[in-house]
C-alpha cells in the first residue's frame, strides 16, 4: 500500500511542484482513504482520486485597485472550483498575503471533504487574494472588494458557486461583495454567505465556525465520560472563531486562558469570559492584527512571539491558520497533559504533529471541527432559497444535529478493534465515500 501512495504522491508532486501545503493536504487523506480505494473496483476503474486532485476549473485574475494617495495598486486574485459533484462550489474567500495558488488548492481540497460531512449538498471550492488590510482604510478596503468582484461575478452564482468570508473577510467585506456583485449582475440572490441579517444571512453564522468546534469536542469528551464544566483551555486567534469558540466555552463552563495574534499570545489566568470575549471583535476591526492590547486593557501576561502550546491546559483549540501547531508544540501539549486538540483552524497542525496527536491524544481534525461554519453556511443557503428565516435556537439546533452526525461518522469509519477513534481517519474516509459515489454515478465528466 505504502509504494503505491509514494507513486500517487509523486506523480501528483510532479504535475503540480511546489505546491507544498497542496500536497501536505492530499497526502493526510490519501494516506487515510487508500485502503478504501483500494476496496472499490468502481472508484479505480473511474480513477476517483486522480480526478478529486485536480480541480475543476481555477480562475486567477488581476485586482487593479487605487489607494487613498490615488496610487494604482495591483493584488492578485483567485478562485479554485475544486469538485462540484455533491452540490454548487462552496468555500470561504480568503485575504491574505499567505495566499497562493498552493494554499487554496489546499483549502478548496479540504473543503470538499468537510462540505461532504456536513450531509448538506455543497460542493467545494475556495477563493482569495494576497491583499492586505493591515493599515488600510475602509474605503481601501470597499475599492479593493468592488475591484475583486467586479471580476469574481462573472464565475459564481446561486446555483454555481457560493462563496464566503475567511481570514481577512468578514461580514464588512461580504456586504462591500454582495453590494458590487447585485449591482452588476442586477439580481439578488444568495451569491454569497455570511451576509448581514438586513440581506438574507443568517442568524449564528458569526459564531458558528466556534461554537461547532465546542459542540464537536462535547461528544468527544462524553466518548470518555467527561464533559466541559472546570476545564481549562488554550485557544489561539482573536477573529471570528476564537470568539465564537470563546463563548461558547465560557456558557458551558469551560475556562479560556489565552488567545494570540501573529505578535505573540496573552495569557489570562483569570479567564477570558464577559466583555473580554467581546473586546476581541473590537480588536480584529482595528485592521492592526495584534493581540497585545489586550494584555494592556486587562492587566494579563503577553509572551511576545509565542504560542499558547506551551501552557499546562486540558484542551486546546488551534483557531488562526494553517500549521500554526507544529510537533514539537504537540509534544509538550501531550507532556503537560492536554487530551484534546480540537483543530479548529484549517490543517492547523503540521502533518507530522497532526498524526502523532491521533496516537496520543483524542485528536480532531479541522474537517469534522470546523465544518459548522460551512454548514451554517449551508444552512443561510436554504434560508436564502425559502425566502424565509429560521430563528436563533432553530439554526443553532440544526447545527448541534449536524456536529453530533458528523462526530457520529468519525466514530463509524474511524473507530478501530480496541474501541480508539482516530478522528483524521473517520473524517476523510466519511468526507470521500459520498463525492467519490457520486462522482461514479455521474460517468465521466
Ligand atoms: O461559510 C463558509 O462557507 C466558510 C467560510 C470560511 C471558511 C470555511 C471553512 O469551512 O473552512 C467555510
Amino acid at each position: 500500500m505504502e509504494a503505491k501512495i509514494n507513486e500517487f504522491m509523486e506523480g501528483l508532486m510532479a504535475r503540480t511542484p511546489g505546491e507544498a501545503e497542496f500536497h501536505q493536504a492530499v497526502q493526510e487523506v490519501v494516506e487515510t482513504v487508500w485502503e478504501t480505494y483500494d476496496a472499490n473496483p468502481a472508484y479505480k476503474a473511474a480513477k476517483i482520486l486522480d480526478k478529486m486532485v485536480e480541480p475543476e476549473r481555477v480562475i486567477m485574475f488581476r485586482v487593479p485597485w487605487i489607494n487613498d494617495n490615488g496610487e494604482v495598486e495591483i493584488s492578485r486574485g483567485y478562485r479554485v472550483e475544486f469538485n462540484s459533484a455533491i452540490g454548487p462550489y462552496k468555500g470561504g474567500l480568503r485575504f491574505h498575503p499567505s495566499v497562493t495558488l498552493s494554499a487554496l488548492k489546499f483549502l478548496g481540497f479540504e473543503q470538499t471533504f468537510k462540505n461532504s460531512l456536513t450531509t448538506l449538498p455543497m460542493g467545494g471550492g475556495k477563493g482569495g487574494s494576497d491583499f492586505n488590510a493591515k493599515g488600510r482604510s475602509d474605503n481601501e478596503i470597499m475599492r479593493f472588494c468592488q475591484s475583486f468582484m467586479t471580476e469574481l461575478c462573472k464565475h459564481i452564482g446561486p446555483n454555481t458557486d457560493v462563496p464566503a468570508g475567511d481570514i481577512g473577510v468578514g461580514g464588512r467585506e461580504i456586504g462591500y461583495l454582495f453590494g458590487q456583485y447585485k449591482r452588476i449582475r442586477n439580481e439578488f440572490t444568495g451569491v454569497l454567505t455570511g451576509k448581514g441579517l438586513e440581506f438574507g444571512g443568517s442568524l449564528i453564522r458569526p459564531e458558528a465556525t466556534g461554537f461547532g468546534a465546542v459542540y464537536f469536542a462535547q461528544h468527544m469528551l462524553a466518548e470518555n465520560g467527561e464533559d466541559l464544566k472546570g476545564k481549562t483551555v488554550a485557544l489561539s486567534g482573536f477573529g471570528n472563531v476564537t470568539w465564537g469558540a470563546a463563548l461558547k466555552l465560557e456558557e458551558l463552563g469551560a475556562k479560556v486562558v489565552s488567545v494570540s495574534g501573529p505578535d505573540g499570545y496573552v495569557y489570562d489566568e483569570a479567564g477570558i469570559s464577559g466583555e473580554k470575549i467581546e473586546y476581541l471583535l473590537e480588536l480584529r476591526a482595528s485592521n492592526n492584527d495584534v493581540v497585545a492590547p489586550y494584555a494592556e486593557k486587562y492587566g494579563a501576561k503577553f509572551f511576545p512571539g509565542k504560542k499558547p502550546w506551551e501552557l499546562k491546559v486540558d484542551l486546546a483549540f488551534p483557531c488562526a491558520i494553517q500549521n500554526e501547531l507544529n510537533l514539537d508544540d504537540a509534544k509538550l501539549l501531550v507532556e503537560n497533559g492536554c487530551k484534546y486538540i480540537v483543530e479548529t483552524s484549517n490543517m492547523g497542525c503540521t502533518a507530522d504533529a497532526a498524526f502523532y496527536l491521533a496516537d496520543n491524544s483524542a485528536f480532531a481534525p479541522g474537517k469534522a471541527a470546523n465544518a459548522g461554519g460551512v454548514a451554517v453556511s449551508g444552512l443561510e443557503m436554504s434560508q436564502n432559497s425559502l425566502r424565509f428565516n429560521w430563528t436563533e435556537e432553530e439554526v443553532d439546533a440544526k447545527l448541534g444535529r449536524i456536529m453530533k452526525d458528523i462526530h457520529d461518522t468519525c466514530v463509524k469509519y474511524g473507530k478501530n478493534a480496541e474501541g480508539k477513534i482516530n478522528y483524521i481517519k473517520g473524517a476523510n474516509i466519511g468526507g470521500f465515500v459520498k463525492v467519490a459515489d457520486a462522482m461514479v454515478a455521474q460517468g465521466c465528466v
